[in-house]
């Protein structure tokens, strides 16, 4: 029998993106502050947000854009993201958010397996959006620099250019339930990235489903948290404009800056991940600011656990919640939290079902199913889930799509967990073979792949190994083609030419034989049992 969420449902209303987050502000909050740039400090209130939002949907409207169309969006945190990735939706396109610290190649399989007609970028990430968008056959008129423009040495053109000219906003309609809103790239249970097929209803439903976590018209939210990832872009962005709080960007994660930005926004809700979470807790740093006004800090994307939750209590106060939530890019992605107001619910778990999901818990050896026990904990299981919230699919991929969605709706999530009589779930162990290095996706498979095509590679296998700060870091086990002289440091650097940063691999082994089942299948828990 399926776990349902014990939390009361949600009204999850049949509209799009825009309509939701705008279509009942009222006058008093228009007049409120919503996005404060956390670098020069220039704030945008809700009023001017939704005129631009309107006006980048005109304009894009105005050059052919809309239904039917992807856009890809490869920026940083700055206010200028905000508009234009719900200027985009507005308009009716599809947005594929592409991290800022995709290598070239990386931008142009995106771009080509997504179908992009044009890439936005900014100054800074020039180079790699440049090169990536010219190798998938882009043209320079379909790369638009938001910091641009002819009279900035960039080229391109910027977001002033394309505002210069006003339009209003278009009347687009499409069914919220079925069209896509965006295509964020995740590997899923296994294998390489693949576009997640989000609907308008499907991030509309996280948001509500979401509002558990307790954010609410009075927090502060410093956005350190990238938006193109699925955490930034529901969690942080969509959560907080919905409630009218106040967002502040920050497009790189320094620490003095966070403080600072904390200190002197007197934020209240922090958004992040373990490393952060591990730095507020032990950072000689933190002592130097006023971080006072925090009420609440939320930790999701990897693994968290009660000791670290206690020591960031400890650092900041024990009146400050700490709070945990769990999910995947595929569910939109919040399947778990720990509302605000359970203090009840340890901080090293997940906490309940949001409202509206409903889970099952399976043995991945035997198929079979798991109940929730009527006292104490159940057994560890693979945890699927069915919400609202669930992907229709990968794009283009019906394959990955039948393996991952069983056919009455539940998502493989390829974690291990457990469930106890209150429904409160548990973390335990990854069944899939992602690596998480600092909350990011590292599929095994893409590197595995990139090393193969070395020639000086016969065979190779990347397993995470577990790092304090990262949480994971990637280790590669090679297998060099006979007579071939090969190094470490050279790996290490093929690698690193190739692919964003977080996805280096950090450690070298040669070996003679990738261990192997019967059927092909690359045997990491093997690897893992000798790796030091
Ligand atoms: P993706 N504890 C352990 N592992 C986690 C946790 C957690 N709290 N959250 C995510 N993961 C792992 O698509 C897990 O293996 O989405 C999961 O399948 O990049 C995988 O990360 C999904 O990685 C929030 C804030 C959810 C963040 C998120 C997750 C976004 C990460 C709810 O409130």
């Amino acid at each position: 029998m399926a776990i349902r969420s014990p939390l009361p449902d949600v009204e999850i209303p049949p509209v799009s993106v825009y309509e939701y987050l705008f279509g009942t502000i009222t006058d008093d909050d228009l007049e409120r502050v919503a996005v404060v740039d956390g670098v020069s400090g220039e704030a945008t209130t809700f009023r001017a947000l939704r005129d631009r939002i309107d006006a980048v949907a005109g304009a894009l409207a105005a050059r052919g854009f809309g239904v039917g169309d992807v856009v890809a969006l490869h920026a940083p945190n700055v206010p200028a993201y905000v508009t234009v990735f719900h200027g985009l939706l507005r308009a009716g396109v599809t947005v594929t958010t592409v991290n800022a610290l995709s290598s070239a190649p990386e931008i142009t399989k995106q771009l080509a397996d997504s179908g992009a007609r044009l890439l936005i970028t900014v100054s800074a990430l020039l180079p790699a959006g440049e090169a990536g968008a010219r190798d998938a056959g882009l043209g320079d008129d379909q790369v638009v620099v938001l910091d641009g423009g002819p009279d900035t040495g960039v080229g391109h053109t910027s977001l002033a250019d394309l505002l210069a000219d006003p339009h209003p906003a278009p009347d687009v309609t499409f069914d919220p339930a079925t069209h896509l809103a965006v295509l964020p790239y995740s590997s899923g249970t296994t294998g390489r990235p693949k576009g997640v097929m989000l609907t308008h209803t499907n991030l509309v439903a996280n948001v509500a489903q979401s509002m558990a976590i307790g954010v609410g018209r009075d927090d502060v939210v410093p956005c350190v948290l990238p938006f193109f990832h699925i955490y930034g872009m529901t969690v942080l962005l969509n959560l907080a404009l919905r409630t009218r709080a106040r967002l502040v960007t920050l497009p790189r994660f320094d620490l003095a800056q966070y403080l600072g930005v904390i200190q002197e926004h007197r934020a209240t809700f922090l958004f992040v991940a373990p490393p952060i979470a591990l730095a507020l807790a032990k950072h000689p740093l933190v002592d130097s600011y006023d971080v006072t006004s925090v009420r609440a800090v939320l930790s999701g994307a990897a693994p968290f656990g009660e000791s670290l939750a206690g020591a960031v209590r400890a650092r900041l106060g024990e009146h400050v919640r700490v709070l945990q939530g769990y999910g995947m890019t595929e569910m939109s992605p919040v399947s778990h939290c720990i509302p605000f107001d359970r203090a009840d619910i340890p901080s090293g778990s997940v906490g309940l079902l949001v409202a509206g999901m409903e889970a099952r818990i399976v043995d991945p050896a035997t198929g079979a199913e798991i109940e929730q026990p009527a006292d104490g904990v159940s057994g560890p299981g693979e945890l699927l889930c069915r919400g609202p919230n669930v992907m229709v699919g990968y794009l283009g991929n019906p394959e990955a799509t039948a393996e991952t969605l069983e056919p009455d709706g539940f998502l493989h999530t390829g974690d291990i967990v457990t469930v106890d009589a209150r429904g409160v779930f548990e973390v335990v162990d990854r069944l899939k073979e992602l690596i998480k290095y600092k909350g990011y996706q590292v599929p095994p498979a893409e590197l595995e792949a990139l090393l193969l095509s070395h020639p000086g590679i016969a065979d190779a296998a990347v397993i995470g190994l577990p790092d304090e700060e990262a949480g994971e870091i990637p280790k590669a086990f090679v297998v060099p083609v006979a007579g071939a002289s090969l190094t470490e440091a050279e790996v290490i650097a093929f690698v690193a030419e190739h692919v964003a940063p977080y996805k280096k691999v950090r450690s070298v082994e040669f070996i003679d034989a990738v261990p192997k089942s019967a059927s092909g299948k690359i045997l990491r828990k093997d690897l893992r049992a000798t790796a030091g």
